[in-house]
């Protein structure tokens, strides 16, 4: 049986986790739009990886014993200033995403509850990835500037096949 905090500290990442598929969806709509492919392919599979993080904690609380409410999210903005703005914020996210499943590893510890402290570290090397792939996008954009958006446009997908190699591998 989970306990009540960690069942409440799982449920509120749910609500993170449904809204980062869903803001990375809306940037990708956004990126498409403004034909750019590549980017809008990265960002589509990033919104179906959240996803599936979601569905992960989903089963995880219901196995466990607890409730796993399905919340109404956000919407997220509609439109981005630019690639670069939307990369930053992107950074942004992962790392306000990090420091929550890093709270919620807190609150496993205080209620020792090691079994969901041991299974959310899958979540804790997930962040690792995460933001050291948005990190490696924003170095590329530094790298080719925003004037050769074309070029990065191109170049995102081969960053993204790296990344699911590297994945395989480990
Ligand atoms: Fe991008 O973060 Fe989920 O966990």
């Amino acid at each position: 049986m989970l306990p009540k905090k960690v069942e409440e500290a799982l449920v509120s990442q749910i609500v993170k986790e449904g809204y980062s598929s869903n803001l990375y969806l809306a940037m990708a709509s956004w990126a498409e739009g403004q034909g750019l492919e590549g980017i809008s392919t990265w960002l589509y599979v990033q919104s179906e990886e959240e996803r599936t993080h979601m569905l992960k904690l989903i089963h995880y609380t219901n196995e466990r014993g607890g409730t796993a409410s399905i919340p109404a999210f956000e919407k997220p903005p509609v439109e981005y200033a630019g690639v670069k703005p939307m990369f930053e914020q992107v950074l942004k996210h992962e790392e306000f995403i990090s420091a929550s499943i890093n709270e919620i590893v807190a609150v496993c510890i205080a209620e020792k509850d090691f079994t969901t402290q041991n299974w959310v570290q899958w979540f804790v090397n997930e962040q690792i990835q995460e933001e050291k792939s948005a990190r490696a996008i924003l170095d590329k954009l530094k790298i080719l500037g925003e004037n050769n958006l074309y070029l990065f446009d191109r170049d995102i997908m081969s960053l993204r096949a790296a990344e699911a190699a590297n994945e395989a591998g480990a």
